[in-house]
């Protein structure tokens, strides 16, 4: 790892150059402005930051800000005003690249109290301090804009109106996964919660007192209802933002809690075997359960397990296996309930645990877990993000306890003996790691090489990968409101993480990328100039991969929408070295749905910059499909040589990966695609005719000085286990507690559970829905809305299959 002076030298050094990264450093890289709990990358120039809503520094409309947007060469945030309270919501991508998010609290104000006016029902409806409405329904959707685009436009701002466009239920820690035809499935998530959304023992489990919302809905709803979810139920209290992967099949994915709970549950009706579409009848909601996930480890939100899809390849057919690590043990009654864990958490140590599922095995075996190798530390609230060169990296999350803040457990009853103040975790892990899922089991992990951050990024931290495969890292603020002076504090600084392969000399330098890629259909050409390689032309070329990677949406540890795709190809050594990849379109929208994605290319295992695509056409609907591209032999020529100057990567820790070939040497020859699809053509048509969906929106597309408080210790990667007392050991925490608030009610706004002892508040009544006719309109409020469309009721007869 590297030396901390380094680190300081390049800080100073590199205000936005890549150029001068080094492989495994981080590099600070601007305030952020707002604790960024939440992120996505707009395009290739942007990263859009959500914070909930609190006392940022940062102004805008004379109210604390908590948007903004970072732009990636500049290093340099810009407040944006977001008018709904963004509070531990969820997100995803459109077909069009621009974002959505869903939900979020009631209206809060300083301290976290609740807001000034009241809903009728007893959450927050405004305050008028932080001047925040109530997001718990909101649906609030960005289209990126470049520096081309005028910002202050309102075409380039949040639109986030209740009054125009909300869900139909409240929804907060819920999840977003979208299907095939670019809509979305919205599940669960708390009406009002807390820590873990249930009373101990749990006597509630569908309800929780009017605090669960146990169900599902889609967006846009067009017409759809809402839909309770039996696996939701079946895992109570520990089923905040659910993991959930779209299948290839169609099916949905869906894990929470631990034992009995792992279920996979068909959202959908699928195709029968002749590979016609049916009419969705959404209220087909069944559940096939699958086994338990070993070990009791719980890996969705308070647990806060690293939770991915392994790469999608030809190799593995595109068929989706998902990798989950860390997260936590803790036995069921050590979670306690809605205002606390039962225990000292930040004493407890994360898992080390990893397991793989492959939900729907080749041959139609038996799905089942398979342990796979430990991380190298227990990590809570670890994130993969998956690389550019199909590595998995680790990233932030501590040694002990849980996400989540509160301001006692059942062992410390006083927020002043809580040696880490409201945060539940301890022991910050300073440095990643990296998982090669191809790597022979037994060495799958390793940090060899990757320095270490002195930032802690526990609670409401963030990272998400950027077009030159460098890694965005931000946030962390385990606190009710900001609060720069308990030991974990709010967390403005951003750091960028530089992986291995930017030891490379050289990077990939292709043309002729496309701006969008299908589903089927004709190959494409990419050239690779002699130039971005060292060496044999015939063995770079064998070496080469190209890749859809979608970063996804991310908060909580988790990259809603994270995929990998890797497109067959072929390719022709030519003269002097240049290489034509031939290259594959993407097999069918149920492996990667459509949407923005980063393409990169990798030659030896080092990628190109990635560029942004969209893949399918762009709409919401069934997506337009075609055959497999048929892909001509590949051509070789022996005296073909690189002109780069040594790059294959020396880099540590995950550089050139010799034997990671795309298959299409030798006898690779022809139509390459196969075995996933058929009868496609006949959708296709289908989805010709079916097409009327969402105009796409044509792509247009006062700071305060951040806390630097390092009174923490970083835990370096691989040192093991320490316990939250061992990392107290290293000396006292003095004055962590001196910003007390004056008011701790956090998360439990509303709440009527007894285990508030406190609010009265009706949580079944008087609660008015939005998704009435409005008569001016004619329109259903809460659906059927796009503020980037014409006025467009959508009436589409939706329609799932299985490609
Ligand atoms: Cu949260």
């Amino acid at each position: 790892m590297l030396p901390s002076i380094s680190l300081l030298a390049l800080g100073l050094a590199s205000a936005s150059s890549t150029l001068a990264a080094t492989a495994g450093s981080f590099v600070e890289s601007g305030d952020t402005l707002v604790s960024a709990m939440m992120m996505f990358l707009g395009n290739e120039e942007k990263v859009y930051i959500l914070d909930k809503a609190e006392g940022n520094p940062a102004q805008v409309k004379g109210h604390p800000a908590w948007g903004s947007v970072w732009d990636i060469k500049t290093q340099q945030s810009t407040v944006m005003d977001v008018r709904s309270n963004v509070f531990c919501a969820s997100g995803m991508h459109l077909p069009n690249g621009s974002y959505v998010t869903f939900g979020g609290n009631g209206a809060i104000g300083r301290g976290g109290e609740i807001g000034s006016v009241r809903n009728p029902w007893g959450n927050g409806a405004w305050d008028a301090e932080y001047q925040d409405f109530d997001g718990s329904k909101a649906i609030r959707i960005l289209n990126p804009c470049t520096s081309q685009d005028n910002f202050a436009s309102t075409k380039c701002q949040w639109f986030d109106d209740a009054s125009l466009l909300s869900m139909q239920k409240q929804r907060w820690y819920s999840t977003a996964e979208p299907l095939a035809d670019g809509t979305m499935v919205l599940i669960g998530g708390f009406v009002n919660g807390g820590y873990i959304n249930r009373n101990y023992p749990n006597r509630d489990p569908e309800f929780s007192g009017g605090a669960a919302e146990n169900t599902y809905e889609f967006y846009p709803a067009n017409g759809r209802g809402v839909q309770p979810v039996q696996f939701l139920i079946k895992t109570s209290g520990l089923n905040a933002y659910a993991h959930a992967f779209l299948l290839s099949s169609g099916k949905m994915l869906v894990q929470a809690n631990v034992s009995t709970s792992m279920s996979y549950f068909f959202l959908t009706l699928v195709l029968q075997a002749n590979d016609f579409p049916v009419i969705w009848d959404y209220n087909t909601n069944t559940e096939t359960p699958l086994p338990d996930i070993p070990g009791n480890v719980v890996r969705v939100y308070p647990a806060s397990g690293a939770v991915a899809m392994l790469p999608l390849t030809p190799a593995n057919n595109w068929n989706p296996t998902i990798l989950f690590c860390g997260g936590s043990d803790m036995p069921d009654e050590a979670w306690g309930n809605y205002a606390n864990p039962a225990i000292d958490t930040w004493k407890y140590p994360a898992s080390r645990d990893c397991q793989r599922l492959t939900p729907e095995p080749a041959g139609g075996s038996v799905p089942a877990y398979e342990s796979d190798d430990d991380m190298l530390e227990g990590r809570t609230m670890g994130q993969f993000i998956i690389l550019p060169d199909g590595k998995m990296l680790v990233i932030n999350g501590g040694l002990n306890g849980t996400a989540g803040y509160a301001t006692a457990t059942g062992q410390t009853a006083n927020y002043g003996d809580m040696p880490f103040g409201m945060s539940l975790a301890s022991g910050p892990i300073g440095t990643p790691a990296i998982y090669d899922p191809n790597a022979p089991k037994g060495s799958r992990w390793s940090n060899a090489g990757l320095g270490t951050s002195n930032i802690a990024r526990l609670y409401h931290s963030s990272a998400i990968l950027l077009p030159d495969g460098s890694v965005f890292v931000a946030g962390s603020n385990p606190n009710v409101d900001v609060n720069t002076t308990t030991i974990f504090p709010t967390e403005y600084r951003s750091e960028i993480f530089y992986p291995p392969y930017f030891g490379a000399s050289t990077r990939p330098t292709p043309s002729g990328v496309p701006k969008s890629i299908s589903y089927g259909g004709n190959s494409f050409d990419i050239t690779i100039p002699a130039s971005s390689y060292t060496g044999s032309a015939n063995h770079a070329a064998g070496n080469t991969t190209v890749a859809l990677v979608r970063g996804g949406f991310t908060t909580h540890a988790m990259n809603m929408g994270q995929r990998y795709l890797q497109l067959n190809n072929t390719f022709t050594v030519n003269a002097g070295g240049t290489i034509t990849l031939h290259v594959a379109q993407a097999p069918n929208p149920n492996v990667l749905q459509p949407g923005p994605a980063l393409l990169f290319v990798n030659v030896n295992g080092i990628p190109s910059v990635g560029t942004l695509v969209i893949v399918g056409n762009g709409r919401m609907g069934i997506q337009p499909t075609a055959p497999p591209s048929i892909l001509p032999a590949s051509v070789l020529l022996d005296t073909a040589k690189g002109s780069g100057d040594g790059s294959a990567s020396t880099s540590p820790g995950g550089g050139a990966q010799g034997g990671n070939s795309n298959g299409a040497m030798g006898a690779h020859t022809g139509a390459i695609v196969g075995g996933v699809v058929g009868a496609i053509a006949v959708i296709g048509l289908l989805g010709a005719l079916l097409g009327i969906f969402l105009a796409r929106r044509r792509r247009t597309a006062n700071a305060a000085p951040a806390s630097h408080s390092t009174s923490y210790t970083m835990a370096a990667g691989g040192q093991g286990m320490a316990m939250g007392d061992a990392v107290l050991a290293g000396g006292p925490h003095r004055g962590m507690r001196s910003s007390d608030s004056s008011a701790f009610v956090p998360l439990q706004h509303g709440n009527s559970s007894d285990a508030w002892h406190g609010s009265t508040a009706d949580l079944t009544g008087g609660y008015k829905d939005k998704d009435e006719m409005d008569v001016a309109s004619g329109r259903m409020m809460s659906m059927d809305y796009d503020p980037y469309a014409a006025s467009s009721p959508r009436v589409t007869t939706p329609v799932q299959h299985r490609y």
